[in-house]
């Protein structure tokens, strides 16, 4: 019997990780909560069905590889069991016609001390991906007898969860970044909804991102269930389609943090990182102008970067500024090619879930 699963944070020295795979992806067909993030350019608009194969295949030798580079830092890596995302998706409350995928382990699994949570996430094509790591939370149950094995309240996503007629495919960029800014989101507040990408952990503080995929009865639920953390909601007003804080507001380690230009956070949520000397540094400019084809995110994926541990960080390997940066803010960066696999759910930090970093739950905001 062993210690197998603790992690308080995204800085401490990474020891054994979950990395994607993207096997049986699939474009969903569209749903209450999707269309709002699909920009209203994107070639994905309309589309559903399985992903082509050839691009499933360069997707998974990316993530093979990603695994063997984190293998070779002397890093455990556990992979999902693929499902067949190819089949409908029906509840006793709805039914859509397929499921999306397991390739990134980050929206689905929050690991918080010795516990991983499953997530109540909004997209109803997303209700069954926590089965993909079923096998491996079962494996750590049987080995770790600390490990908290917890699935959050499961979310109903009946019609109730969503604002109707919320998105308009004639709405404005502009009209989208008031909404941002005004906290107008496409779901409700009937019942707790959560992405595990939208939640920041730095020790006993909780960042939690007000968007698209996370709202505010979520981190009621947070503050009930953790009352001894501090959990925090933070916005970032210049985000059209605010979706998981990993491309937007990301720690190196303790006291440095990088921010999206483009997504700053207000200065009043600030106000707690100044007042205990955390750095907040620009993030450096993606170097692609767009996304590759097929892909939800956006081309911040560049500073979706996965820290090994307070001086070494995986960037991908074509974002050249973010890596310049990198390097100047004296992280020892390793390159890893994952373009190819972008379109399935995210970059180097979405791919990945943390089962065990040293280090405990540290006071970093006293
Ligand atoms: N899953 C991270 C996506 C964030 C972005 O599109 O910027």
């Amino acid at each position: 019997m062993t210690k197998i699963v603790n992690s308080w944070n995204d800085f401490d020295p990474l020891k054994h990780v979950i990395v994607g795979r993207a096997d049986f992806s699939v474009i969903p067909p569209e749903e209450p909560a999707t269309s709002e993030k699909v920009p209203i350019d994107s070639e994905m608009r309309g589309m559903w069905g399985p992903r082509p194969t050839a691009t499933v295949e360069a997707a998974n030798e990316q993530l093979d590889n990603y695994a063997k580079i984190l293998e070779g830092l002397g890093i455990k890596v556990d992979r999902p069991t693929p499902l067949q995302w190819n089949q409908a998706i029906v509840t006793p409350d709805f039914r859509t016609e397929s499921g999306f995928t397991q390739m990134p382990p980050r929206d689905i699994l929050l690991t918080v001390g010795n516990e991983i949570i499953s997530s109540a996430n909004s997209f109803r094509c997303r209700y069954f991906e926590y089965l993909a790591y079923w096998p491996l939370m079962k494996e750590y149950f049987d080995e770790d007898p600390e490990f908290l094995w917890t699935q959050a309240p499961r979310p109903r996503l009946t019609d109730k969860s969503y604002k109707h007629n919320y998105y308009d495919e004639k709405i404005s960029l502009e009209e989208r970044l008031e909404r941002t800014a005004a906290k107008d989101f496409v779901t409700t507040e009937f019942e707790p909804m959560w992405d595990a990408a939208d939640v920041m952990r730095v020790g006993k503080d909780l960042f939690i991102q007000h968007g698209l995929t996370t709202n505010r009865t979520a981190m009621e639920w947070f503050k009930r269930y953790y009352p001894d953390l501090r959990v925090h909601a933070v916005n970032f007003p210049g985000d059209p389609y605010p979706i998981h804080i990993d491309a937007t507001f990301v720690p190196l380690r303790p006291g440095l943090i990088i921010n999206n230009p483009h997504r700053r956070l207000p200065e009043e949520q600030r106000k707690i990182f100044e007042a205990n000397d955390w750095q907040i540094v620009d993030a450096a400019q993606p170097a692609h102008d767009t996304p590759p084809p097929l892909c939800y995110s956006s081309v911040w994926l560049s500073m979706n970067c996965l820290v090994i541990d307070h001086k070494t960080v995986c960037v991908e390997a074509s974002e050249v500024h973010q890596m310049e940066q990198m390097d100047k803010l004296g992280m020892n960066v390793i390159p890893v090619p994952f373009r190819d696999a972008y379109a399935f759910g995210g970059g180097l930090h979405c791919a990945t879930a943390d089962v065990y970093r040293e280090g405990g739950c540290e006071d970093y905001f006293p």
